[in-house]
């Protein structure tokens, strides 16, 4: 005969359980990479700020999904959404916090499709375009079309109007490229959409967080802001706006465009909903992360996160000059990231040896790439710099 056995489970048992398995948690990752420990250089996010991650604890068991059980973290949403495109022009843009880049680019091109009606396929983007285009082409059935891009890493209108056809049902641009951080002229190219009468489409994933607060930076300006031609633009807290891991931002030019992808859901506990979110189920813990962020810093704020990592990418720039068998893929480096080539020696060996020495850094065909981000300090370049001198010896 088999007896259940049963162990009374008592608070106190789960308190001590839970204390050794925290243990064990801390003791099981300590050997991870982490961003604060400055030792991460190829990498585009970040610790969040510290008021992003209060926000988040707050709010851990929020599902935005279902909206009407917490309008105030709509409310919240809105807010967010709003500010971010006030920075960029635009105000009445409508958007969602959503997970990051892939599903903001994913959304995009779901509106694109649905905008343009069958028979339409291909989306233009430049071959400077992040990998999440690929999935999303993969997941829609769409056809990319890689325009090439020119020697600054950036799309000539001309040369994606070139590949603009009746089958085109998008195009798209980059502000910030994953690789080396060109931004594309995000003003020709919407005008080129709106006279094609195309969906335009900005991937401002990278740069979102970072052009509209250069000038107040003392940096020189790319061309930024919502024209006319432009309908969605992508932007990642969790990348340069100092948010938590997930967030993503997707904007389009009008509530409109916004609900071209809704689905009516009659059942939520928060009432009847036209959701036109990607996924169901929603961080709330990442809307009220980024609400906080962005109030707490604001212009002021993120013009300084701006400065400081442009300061740093400059003198990191400037110090590449003068190693012996390193040099800088681009100067000035468009936005705070630094692609860094090392001519008679195999990229792989250097990025690999590097490694060897505690650094971790993002690899290209012919280069590697430094992300500057918040964590990656003036004191962390210095001690870098010395190990690839000693490296490249
Ligand atoms: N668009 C651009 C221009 C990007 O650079 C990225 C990601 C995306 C879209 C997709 O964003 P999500 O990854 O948020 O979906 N760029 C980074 C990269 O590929 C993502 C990343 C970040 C990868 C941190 C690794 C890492 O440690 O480098």
């Amino acid at each position: 005969m088999c007896e259940k056995v049963r162990t009374p489970v008592t608070r106190r048992a789960i308190i001590s359980d839970s204390k050794v398995l925290l243990a064990e948690l801390d003791a099981r990752l300590a050997t991870d990479w982490t961003f604060s420990s400055g030792r991460v250089l190829g990498s585009m996010c970040s610790v969040p700020h510290p008021v992003a991650a209060a926000a988040f604890e707050r709010v851990l068991e929020a599902n935005i999904g279902d909206e009407g059980l917490v309008p105030a973290l709509a409310a919240l949403e809105r807010e967010a959404v709003g500010q971010f495109a006030g920075w960029w022009g635009h105000p009445e843009a409508s958007g969602r916090i959503v997970s990051g880049g892939t599903e903001a680019n994913v959304m995009a091109l779901w509106t694109a499709k649905i905008v343009a009606g069958p028979g339409k396929n291909e989306v233009v983007i430049p071959a400077s375009a992040h990998y999440s285009f690929d999935k999303a082409a993969s997941l829609m059935g769409l056809t990319l079309v890689k325009a090439p891009v020119g020697k600054d890493g950036c799309l000539d209108p001309a040369v994606a109007e070139a590949a603009l056809t009746d089958r085109t049902c998008a195009f798209v641009g980059v502000a910030g490229s994953t690789a080396l951080g060109a931004v594309d002229n995000v003003f020709a190219l919407a005008e080129v959409a709106r006279r094609r009468k195309v969906y335009f489409h900005l991937d401002a994933s990278f740069g979102g967080y970072v052009l509209p607060f250069l000038a107040d930076a003392g940096y020189p300006v790319h061309p930024f802001g919502w024209p006319e031609g432009m309908a969605s633009l992508s932007a990642d807290p969790h990348k340069m706006g100092r948010g938590p891991v997930p967030s993503g931002m997707i904007l389009w030019r009008d509530e409109d465009l916004a609900r071209v992808s809704a689905v009516e859901v009659g059942y939520l506990s928060g009432g009847r909903l036209r959701q036109n979110t990607l996924v169901g189920t929603r961080s709330g813990a990442s809307v009220a992360a980024v609400w906080a962020v962005q109030k707490h810093l604001d212009r002021a704020g993120y013009g300084e996160v701006v400065k400081t990592a442009m300061g740093t990418t400059v003198a990191l720039t400037n110090a590449l000059k003068g190693i012996s068998g390193a040099q800088p893929v681009f100067d000035p480096a468009p936005l705070n990231v630094v692609g860094v080539r090392t001519p008679g020696r195999e990229t792989g060996d250097v990025v690999a040896r590097l490694r060897l020495r505690g650094w971790a850094l993002s690899q290209w065909d012919g280069f590697f790439r430094i992300v500057v981000m918040p964590h990656v300090t003036p004191p962390v370049i210095d001690g870098f710099l010395a190990d690839l001198q000693e490296v490249l010896k």
